[in-house]
């Protein structure tokens, strides 16, 4: 219950001549963070949960959560963490936590596949703390923002960007002022009706902090993914110490708007971060975490020649040396409207400046599909920008989604065909229609989703078959998928337990294993790393 006797005071900041900042209300995204002061004696809990029960390795460092945290603590607002994920709590655990913790407001955000259990959530919450405000974000309430108020007693939803907006609605909570002033939360009104406020426009990007990571026990995530996430880059560290990875998120959104996806910044322009900001962050985790390999956690790491360019040379230029791994698209190295000469020229810049490791999907090898999917590539330019990253020693990952609804036995061939000439073996998923994307409306059009709560708690991950929509039964659907996948495997010589779960990183390709190990030593008294005698293969 939020304490009503208490006092309830805002903070305004004064500018150097002592005349106060008006406090943002009606586009509260254009103030830059430092500006941004609250103070409030309510006891606010964030919850990390957990997107992989039991599953030891799939762990990752919670960006989104922890920027929204980030901004908190610069607004000078003090909270708790449960951190579900890292500490593998069960749900009888959590359950018995939030019984005897109360709390006036408590946040909490995911993606929408972790639907059923963030349900069971906000109502086992709310069974115990009807008082307690309870504000959701990310993808599992902001795609559906009316069908989550109606399936669960949330009180706040954000859609999109959740930094500001959360505490908007702390702010909100403080002063009483009107909820249908802050853009881009959708709320339930004292008589329970709800409401959807207008879209929040995106914040700058450069008014978007550093992460601050004080609150997460970063060295149990770092050591999680030490061990699950590098092998067979080719990276070896000989004075004994492990890879250290931290993400790091250079760029908000996509510049596409492909059939089958949907990322919270769907609605916002692309932004992508200075190269002095993406490097000032890496090398903050290098000398706070003793971190060796960023990890570029983006939709879209690089949209363009000419951005990727400015990064890469910006790490080659400084003093900032690590390992890296980013997500591009097939055309930033296939696309003839650049020469070949420069994507060749900053392949090279890539592995030189530490890339190990990128990640591009082909989708389909079928261009009616490609079409279907508003992929704008061509097959073409995924192997060309195959060949051209692999001359450069740099390891190559992709993935392909079947089941759009003009898939047919001859396709299915066609994706695997590809992969073949190319020698590399996907990560293989089968198109999950998601909420706010294209093909979610063409499944509810044709009859395929006809109850979203029922097919939302159904849901899983892109490797099973969560709803068929090509005119081919599931056996035969997915028998022909693992019939063309087994035969990859053998042409590949893998020899992989499951075709379908390869486990992350693929980096099954005999290329792959022929590459070999760079070499990276370490000071063991010093944070930095000795590029002098760090070998990449040129
Ligand atoms: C890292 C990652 C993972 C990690 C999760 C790590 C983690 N703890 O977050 C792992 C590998 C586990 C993962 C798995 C999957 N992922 Co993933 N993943 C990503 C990735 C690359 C980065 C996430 C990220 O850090 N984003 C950057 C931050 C800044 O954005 P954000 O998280 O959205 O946070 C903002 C808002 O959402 C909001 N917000 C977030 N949390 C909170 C909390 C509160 C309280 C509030 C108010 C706001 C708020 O504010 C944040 C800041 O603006 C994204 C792509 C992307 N760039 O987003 C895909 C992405 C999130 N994944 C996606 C998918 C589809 C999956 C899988 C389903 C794939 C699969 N195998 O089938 C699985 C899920 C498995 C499952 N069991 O459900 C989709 C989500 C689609 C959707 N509509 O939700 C994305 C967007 C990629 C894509 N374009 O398709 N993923
Ligand atoms: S699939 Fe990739 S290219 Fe397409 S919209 Fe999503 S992030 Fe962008």
């Amino acid at each position: 219950m939020i304490n009503e006797t208490k006092t309830l005071t805002m903070n305004s900041v004064t500018d150097n001549q002592g005349i106060p900042i008006p406090l943002p209300s009606k586009l509260p995204s254009r103030t830059p963070v430092e500006s941004y002061r609250l103070e409030t004696e309510m006891k606010l809990l964030f919850v990390n949960p957990n997107l992989r029960p039991g599953n030891p390795t799939g762990k990752f460092l919670p960006v989104g959560l922890a920027y929204v945290m980030t901004v908190f603590r610069n607004a000078g607002l003090d909270y708790d963490l449960l951190d579900i994920c890292i500490n593998d709590y069960s749900d009888d655990y959590v359950e018995a936590y939030l019984e005897t913790n109360t709390y006036d407001v408590v946040l909490i955000g995911s993606i929408i596949t972790h639907y059923k259990w963030m349900k069971w959530f906000v109502h086992m919450l709310k069974r115990h703390q009807p008082d307690c405000k309870v504000i959701v974000g990310n993808s599992v309430s902001g795609s559906i923002p009316s069908l989550w108020m109606l399936e669960t007693p949330t009180d706040y939803v954000v859609t999109g960007e959740g930094e500001w907006a959360a505490l908007d609605i702390i702010r909100h909570l403080e002063t009483d002022s009107p909820a249908e002033d802050i853009l881009g939360i959708t709320f339930r009104c004292n008589d329970g009706s709800v409401t959807e406020n207008e879209k929040r426009p995106a914040v700058r990007v450069q008014d978007i902090p550093m992460i601050d990571w004080t609150d997460f026990d970063v060295d149990r995530y770092i050591d999680v993914q030490s061990s699950s996430q590098v092998s067979g880059l080719g990276i070896e560290i000989r004075d004994g110490n492990k890879l250290r990875v931290m993400p790091v998120s250079t760029a908000r959104g996509c510049v596409f708007k492909c059939t089958f996806c949907h990322y919270v910044y769907w609605d916002d322009p692309y932004r992508h971060r200075s190269a002095e900001d993406i490097l000032a962050e890496c090398l903050r985790n290098i000398d706070s975490y003793d971190a060796n390999y960023i990890n570029f956690w983006d939709d879209l790491s690089f949209h363009s020649v000419r951005s990727a360019e400015r990064v890469v040379d910006a790490i080659l230029c400084s003093d900032v040396q690590f390992y890296w791994s980013g997500a591009i698209r097939p055309d930033l190295f296939g696309n003839p409207k650049v020469s070949e000469e420069r994507r060749i020229d900053l392949a090279h810049k890539f592995r030189e400046s530490g890339c190990v490791s990128i990640g591009f999907s082909l989708e389909s090898g079928n261009n009616d599909i490609l079409t279907l999917m508003d992929k704008r590539i061509r097959p073409e330019f995924f192997d060309d920008s195959i060949r051209i990253i692999r001359e450069s020693g740099i390891t190559v990952s992709t993935s392909v989604v079947f089941g759009y609804p003009n898939e047919t036995p001859a396709t299915i061939k066609e994706t695997f065909a590809q992969c073949a000439r190319n020698e590399i073996f996907p990560s293989i998923g089968i198109l999950i229609p998601l909420p706010y994307t294209k093909m979610y409306e063409y499944a509810k059009e044709h009859g395929y989703i006809v109850d979203e709560d029922a097919y939302l708690t159904d849901i899983t991950e892109r490797q099973d078959l969560c709803l068929n929509m090509t005119n081919m039964s599931d056996e035969n659907l997915l028998g022909l998928i693992r019939e063309g996948a087994e035969a990859l495997d053998r042409q590949l010589g893998l020899g992989l337990d499951d075709v379908f779960r390869t486990g992350g990183e693929v980096s099954h390709t005999r290329l792959q294993e022929e590459t070999e190990a760079s070499e990276m030593i370490r000071n063991s008294n010093d944070f930095s790393f000795n590029y002098s005698t760090a070998t990449f293969n040129e």
